[in-house]
């Protein structure tokens, strides 16, 4: 199978990133996790999105916040999909990172998932990579399930408490 590249801009991202990392262990994908930063380290990010196919990644993930240019920096080196994850670390609250982050001139794409929105962009990650992998599409198949019969549990619950003469809504 191949590799998910989670790359963060800073180890101050790492709370964040590490419901990403989660995900990914949860359906056995493999991965491989660095801090290469836009501005602080140009080189050693462009170096890995360069060579990151050849390496055997499928898909890689970009954390970064404030004037967040990871995820654009790293799409420019490679035409493997990348997925941004605009990161809440600055007085702007991650309106900056997720500005900075999804507005992508046309030809150089970012999927970018929502403000701190780590575990999503590991399921994207997952979602990409199941395109040609039938037992991981099964499995996100079967999470999806998973997670919908929980929902129509609450919702029962809720039904019953409300909808029912003597409930509190009657
Ligand atoms: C960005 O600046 C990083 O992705 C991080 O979110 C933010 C702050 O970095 P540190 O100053 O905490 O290293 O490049």
């Amino acid at each position: 199978m191949k590799k998910v590249g989670v790359i963060m801009g800073s180890d101050s991202d790492l709370p964040v990133v590490e419901k990403a990392i989660d995900k990914l262990k949860e359906y056995g994908v493999p991965y491989e996790v660095h801090v290469y930063s836009a501005h602080r380290t140009p080189a050693q990010a462009g170096e890995f999105s360069r060579t990151a196919k050849e390496k055997g990644f499928g898909v890689i993930i970009a954390a970064a916040g404030k004037a967040a240019h990871l995820a654009g920096a790293l799409a420019a080196n490679t035409t493997l999909p990348i997925i941004g994850i605009p990161i809440k670390s600055s007085t702007l609250d991650g309106l900056d990172a997720l500005l900075s982050t999804v507005q992508m001139p046309t030809g150089i794409p970012v999927a970018t998932v929502a403000i701190d929105g780590a575990a999503n962009a590991a399921l994207l990650a997952v979602q990409i990579l199941a395109v040609s992998d039938e037992a991981l599409a099964e499995k996100l198949r079967r999470s999806r399930s998973a997670e919908a019969k929980k929902v129509l549990e609450k919702n029962a619950g809720v039904e019953e408490e409300f909808n029912h003469p003597g409930g509190k809504e009657a």
